[in-house]
């Protein structure tokens, strides 16, 4: 039996990736066990602290915060890790690529923002939905959290674009246009996702380097 994929999927506020994620896990889940894991994941005492900030409750300075999303990673790795062995392949809706586009937006350094993340599990994909920060305006729900305001979505847009041309994992990612209707970007998300598992069949586990 081979180890599970990891699929990760990026993208900005109200890009469509639950939806998206939602519709992936149930169609892997016909032919493989798939599980979905979110970051932040909010139901853990860090996360708690992480949900409290973007709900604005709570402040806390931009490095702090960045360490908070990072600990909220490592705290899921080990289990993350046993998952795949398992052979379970996972979706994730987020990962430390926002935890970089988010605090890099905020004028925190690249090396910097990236360090606490090296050796979690690298993804063996990275599907990020594109998507201007004027149509994700006109989305439903737009707004209601911390970092929803048009001026933080482009630079946020940016940072993801400086992120795609990192020679450290450029080959992992897949850029889907999620403009299209909900059908299209499912197809397209589809055959992304396939480059994943194809890797999952033949190559060990990576580390983020
Ligand atoms: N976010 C998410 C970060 O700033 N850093 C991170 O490491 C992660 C995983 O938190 F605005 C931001 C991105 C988004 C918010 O939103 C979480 P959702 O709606 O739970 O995905």
């Amino acid at each position: 039996m081979s180890r599970g994929a990891l699929v990760v999927v990026e993208g900005l506020d109200r890009a469509g990736k639950t939806t998206q994620c939602d519709r992936l896990v149930a169609r892997l889940s016909t032919s493989t066990t798939t599980k979905l894991r979110k970051f932040p994941d909010r139901t853990t005492p860090i996360g708690i602290m992480i949900d409290s900030y973007l709900r604005s409750n709570s402040d806390l300075d931009d490095n702090a915060i960045h360490l908070l999303f990072s600990a909220n990673r490592w705290e899921a790795s080990s289990a993350i890790k046993a998952e795949l062995e398992n052979g379970t392949t996972l979706v994730v809706d987020r990962y430390i690529y926002s935890g970089i586009a988010f605090s890099r937006a905020k004028g925190l350094d690249a090396a910097w923002c990236r360090n606490p993340d090296v050796g979690l599990p690298r993804p063996d994909v990275v599907i990020f939905l594109d998507i201007s920060e004027e149509a994700t305006a006109g989305r439903g729900g737009y707004g209601e959290e911390r970092y929803e305001k048009k001026e933080m979505q482009r630079k946020v847009r940016q940072a993801f674009k400086e992120l795609r041309q990192d020679e450290r994992d450029a080959e992992d990612w897949v850029v889907v246009d999620a403009g299209q209707s909900v059908e299209e970007v499912e197809e397209d998300i589809w055959r992304a996702a396939q480059k994943g598992i194809e890797r999952a069949k033949t190559e060990d586990l990576r580390t983020i380097l």
